[in-house]
């Protein structure tokens, strides 16, 4: 049976289990899509339809692949907008498929900007499909690039609108699986043998645990090994961080933990020392096990002495079954390291326990991350934060209990991701009450886009932390700092956002009491329930105080 390429497009998207495709405003397939049955959610520029993709394939752990379209062709506006966004999937190897419009036959050369030539660093494959029978050929070729390996963009251009037709019966489509690769046994067998000699081994667990959605395997394989759980920011809620072994991802406990280890065990992880993540001390007289996914990360930063390279589930089912070999069933629960790590967590508490407690006015931003924990329920939610302030203080007391119970992102920290990373949230969780923890940059970004939140009816709520300016732009982290020149934004009686944004269609309060804190919570969560987005701006003080990252 013949059919439109683009509607034959739309069917093998449907077939893929794709449930919505994220748009800016346009493209040779939202027709088809219409047509097809396929949601279309329409944000209100090309990088937040990029970005709910990439999210929504965040926080379904590898399950579902976010699809956007953007505009392209001859008039690339829309794609050189979304670069940004391919770019933040890219580095944070997020799988998403990206369509736009290709360049039309004979149009070549017409553009200064060749869409290849400016994609093709920071995606995992550019398809072409420049047939109509191509479409199953391509998208194929999608879907195995996007579930198979380390996860990362694609981009898939199509001639335009009404690009003629093929043949459903002679080019058929099914669905591609994706491919995961088990490590090899002998490299499973001599990271355990180094797991077992150790005297301090510290597991480190990064993202790849959840590409693989494998944090039940993870905790099996921590309760059998009794070790240690450090997680980094893009790991954090793969291990349930009020177990006894878990030592969070940054701070003093985790500094006391890296510093005094033998045995770095990573699991998931790159192993890359960035500007959001931790630092292996004294790297070259440490044991390294680096079990990961890609082979690119293996000796990168650090000399790894037993790589172990395979998809993260795989490899902890392969880790548990050695471990339970090499020792009987596991080893024994071991109270001193318990103990050390419960006086650590107790020592954490005295010195941001009376934070969260707080009455001060400006309110201390840790008295609203204190709130909300006591107002959400930690076992059905989603929390996110900025970039600035609000990613290093909520990383560091936030108690994440529930895979994706919290997102942490940022190889690169784009402001404004929260947003985007709540609404694929919501979209993926309809159940759990969605946060996103914002500063005052991260609002700028997300302005535009807040409309789209009220036609949709997505209850999720923004906080938005404002205190007056880039808090970590100040005197000191920049020598000098960028104040006063560039550091400070208008106060809230000049610029009032929760005013603005309740015109928008928020429900939409400013707070100023700590006792008003856990009530205006309670009422924005009472709105969301009725498929509403609330919006909480808290008058804040600057308070640039969090866990630190291991530098060297
Ligand atoms: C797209 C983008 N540009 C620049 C930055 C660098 N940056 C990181 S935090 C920040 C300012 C954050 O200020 P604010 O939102 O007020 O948060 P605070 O730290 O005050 O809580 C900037 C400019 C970034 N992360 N992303
Ligand atoms: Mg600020």
């Amino acid at each position: 049976m013949k059919v439109k390429a683009t509607n034959g497009l739309a069917r093998i998207l449907k077939a893929e289990g794709v449930p919505w495709v994220s748009t800016f405003p346009v493209s040779g397939m939202n027709n088809a899509l219409g047509e097809e049955g396929v949601p279309i959610i329409m944000m209100r520029d090309e990088r937040y339809a990029v970005a709910i993709a990439d999210a929504f394939s965040r926080v379904t752990c590898g399950k579902k692949i976010g699809v956007c379209t953007v505009m392209g062709g001859v008039n690339p506006a829309g794609l050189q907008v979304a670069y940004g966004a391919i770019a933040q999937a890219f580095e944070d190897g997020s799988p998403l498929i990206c369509i736009t419009d290709g360049v039309p036959l004979g149009a070549s050369g017409n553009s200064h900007y060749d869409m290849d030539l400016g994609l093709k660093s920071v995606t995992k494959w550019i398809g072409h499909i420049d047939m109509p029978h191509r479409v199953p050929e391509i998208m194929r070729r999608a879907f195995t690039y996007a579930r198979s390996g380390r996860p990362g963009p694609v981009l898939v251009t199509i001639p335009g609108r009404g690009f003629g037709e093929y043949d459903e019966d002679e080019y058929p489509y099914t669905p591609v699986k994706g491919w995961k690769w088990a490590p090899d046994p002998e490299d499973v067998k001599a990271a355990v043998k180094t797991l077992l000699v150790a005297k301090k081994p510290l597991l480190f667990v990064g993202e790849g645990v959840f590409r693989a959605d494998a944090t039940d395997e993870l905790l099996k394989f921590v309760e059998m090994a009794q070790v240690p759980v450090l997680t980094t920011l893009k790991g954090k809620s793969a291990f349930p961080e009020n177990h006894s072994l878990s030592i969070g991802v940054r701070g003093e406990l985790a500094d006391s933990f890296l510093h005094s280890c033998d045995l770095l065990f990573a699991i998931g992880s790159s192993l890359s020392p960035g500007r959001f993540g931790q630092t292996i001390p004294d790297a070259g007289h440490k044991t390294i096990v680096q079990c990961t996914i890609n082979e690119l990360d293996v000796n990168k930063s650090y000399k790894v002495d037993h790589a172990v390279v395979g998809d993260a589930k795989f490899t902890l089912q392969a880790l548990i079954d050695e471990l339970s070999r090499q020792t009987g069933g596991g080893v024994k629960s071991n109270q001193t390291l318990i103990n050390e790590i419960k006086a650590g967590k107790k020592q954490l508490s005295v010195k941001y326990g009376p934070l969260m407690e707080s009455d001060d006015k400006p309110i201390n931003p840790y008295r609203v991350y204190g709130d909300l924990m006591k107002t959400i329920d930690l076992n059905s939610s989603f929390v996110t934060h900025e970039s600035g302030n609000t990613r290093d203080q909520s990383s560091t007391v936030y108690e994440a209990v529930i895979p994706r119970g919290y997102l942490g992102w940022g190889n690169v920290s784009t402001l404004g991701f929260s947003l985007a990373a709540t609404i694929a949230a919501k979209l993926a969780y309809p159940e759990r009450q969605c946060v996103a923890l914002t500063g005052d940059a991260g609002v700028g970004y997300m302005l535009g886009n807040l409309e789209a939140l009220v036609r949709y009816n997505i209850g999720i709520t923004i906080i938005h932390i404002n205190n007056g300016g880039f808090a970590g732009y100040g005197p000191g982290f920049w020598g000098e700092g960028h104040d006063p020149y560039t550091f400070v934004v208008s106060e809230h009686s000049v610029a009032n956002y929760s005013e603005a944004v309740k015109n928008l269609g928020f429900y939409a309060e400013y707070i100023s009491e700590p006792s008003e804190i856990i009530p205006a919570l309670k009422r924005a969560f009472a709105e969301n329930a009725q498929n509403r987005p609330a919006y909480l701006e808290f008058a804040c003080s600057k308070y640039p105080v969090f866990g630190s990252w291991v530098t060297k």
